[in-house]
């Protein structure tokens, strides 16, 4: 096997080589400017703005956008264009958006309100905006070529319409969809009833999924990637740079999730609940054909929203189900090396590169956690240090935190659970009073543990 290959199919081995050129000092320097950047904090309770009482959109790691009233009508402006986006402390990358985001604010209106959005185009080509879901006139729908020109670089374009129909909806590009999608232009449109329909909801959150392919030590996005996507995304933040959702106990809750991915459905799970899928952009869904679920599949270019109301206090997962999903650029690609038989391996690696070490051959649990070098600009594999050991979820993965006073708490803190009700280790007496046996320990060695 030449070097080339070696390299290549060496697998989390070629990880460990490219990850030993990077100095110690640099790793810890990262790893200490990760640590101390707290999660960033939600903003409390959010004033009613809508009528019957309905509280406010909360983006977590977002925002809403600014409208004017003039003369009837709420006037708000996008701006289309390039932005330095942080996926979480040490991953940044060159991606596109609207005022400096990806996602773009959230726009946030009423029924039957009349927006007159203007959108600026900032971006090296030219843009449109689709208004997804909503039903309009033709003319507004903002699909490049079919219904308007697009918007030049360097242009603003007014788009004007009223919005019928309350909602969940979103808004994209549709001029070269592939590339602006892929490199973050996506944004939510909500629109409240004029009559609050269902029981009054507490917590209101607005949150999409996205995916891009980032390169380890890359800069840009690759819009041209088709299937290997390897940063997850809620509201284009990877845990931990995800806001975590603080609520409280028997609060209604209501979470919309908006999905533009350019490939990839997702299947959000929520822990320690029950929801309820209540509507999707397409409207209400009828609260007879409302089911009980814990997962809710979000396809690419719709929208479902979800209610629910915790029984149970607690730092709960919320996150994509596909395990891919919740991992980041180190997961992905590497040739299967659980069960593999390094040895060999390692002693010739070891003459040329002392430091080397093969890696993943007990499974990949510890691997986040590892204090090794990595590259610049990526992400390890995984999540963070948690309250009682690493998460070893990263990803399209958040917290939801279920508090008795959750106005007042510091979203950073975790759950203190009461004595008593937290696995632990079992007491061999205990075990067999209860007529359990300890099975034999595991066969072999465990690979990690060689010399
Ligand atoms: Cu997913």
């Amino acid at each position: 096997m030449d070097r080339r290959h070696f390299m290549r199919y060496g697998g989390i081995a070629a990880g460990a080589v490219i990850a030993a050129r990077v100095s110690k000092a640099e790793a810890q320097e990262a790893a200490a400017a990760a640590a101390s950047s707290p999660p960033p904090a939600l903003t409390g309770r959010q004033p009613a703005i809508a009528p019957g009482g309905q509280p406010a959109v909360v983006t977590p790691n977002g925002s809403t956008l600014p409208l004017r009233l003039v003369n009837g009508v709420k006037v708000g402006h996008l701006i289309a264009e390039p932005v330095d986006h942080e996926f979480a402390p040490r991953l940044r990358a060159e991606c596109w958006g609207y005022n400096g985001s990806t996602p773009g604010p959230t726009i946030e209106a009423v029924e039957g309100d009349t927006l007159r959005l203007y959108v600026s185009n900032r971006l090296p080509e030219p843009t449109t905006v689709h208004w997804h879901g909503i039903i309009l006139p033709n003319g507004m729908d903002g699909v490049a070529g079919l219904t308007q020109r697009p918007i030049p670089r360097g242009e603003t374009f007014v788009y004007e319409f009223t919005v019928r129909h309350p909602g969940t909806y979103m808004y994209h590009p549709h001029y070269d969809e592939m590339t602006q999608i892929a490199l973050g232009m996506a944004g939510m449109l909500i629109v409240h009833p004029r009559r609050p329909r269902g029981p009054r909801v507490d917590r209101d959150f607005a949150m999409m999924t996205h995916e891009f392919r980032l390169n380890v030590g890359a800069r840009r996005p690759d819009p041209n990637e088709m299937k290997d996507f390897n940063v997850l995304t809620f509201n284009s933040k990877v845990f931990p740079g995800t806001a975590p959702l603080l609520v409280g106990r028997g609060e209604r809750v209501r979470i919309r999730l908006g999905n533009l991915s350019p490939m990839d459905h997702h299947p959000v799970h929520l822990h320690g609940l029950s929801f309820q899928v209540t509507a999707t952009d397409g409207g209400y869904i009828n609260e007879s054909a409302q089911r009980p679920d814990t997962t809710v599949l979000v396809p690419v270019g719709s929208t479902r929203v979800i209610e629910f109301v915790p029984e149970e206090l607690g730092d709960w997962a919320m996150h994509c189900h596909m395990t891919h999903h919740v991992m980041t650029q180190m997961g992905h690609g590497n040739p299967p090396m659980v069960g593999a038989d390094t040895r060999a391996l390692d002693q010739r690696m070891a003459r040329v590169m002392p430091e080397y070490m093969t890696m993943g051959q007990d499974g990949m649990g510890g691997m986040g956690e590892m204090e090794m070098p990595i590259p610049p600009n990526s992400l390890p594999m995984r999540g963070m240090q948690g309250p009682f050991s690493y998460i070893d979820m990263g990803g399209m993965f958040t917290v939801l935190k279920v508090r008795e006073q959750p106005d007042g708490t510091d979203p950073a803190s975790w759950y203190e659970h009461p004595p008593g009700t937290v696995a632990g280790p079992a007491d061999p007496a205990r075990m067999q009073a209860d007529g359990v046996r300890p099975p034999r320990p595991p066969r072999g060695r465990a690979a990690a543990a060689d010399e």
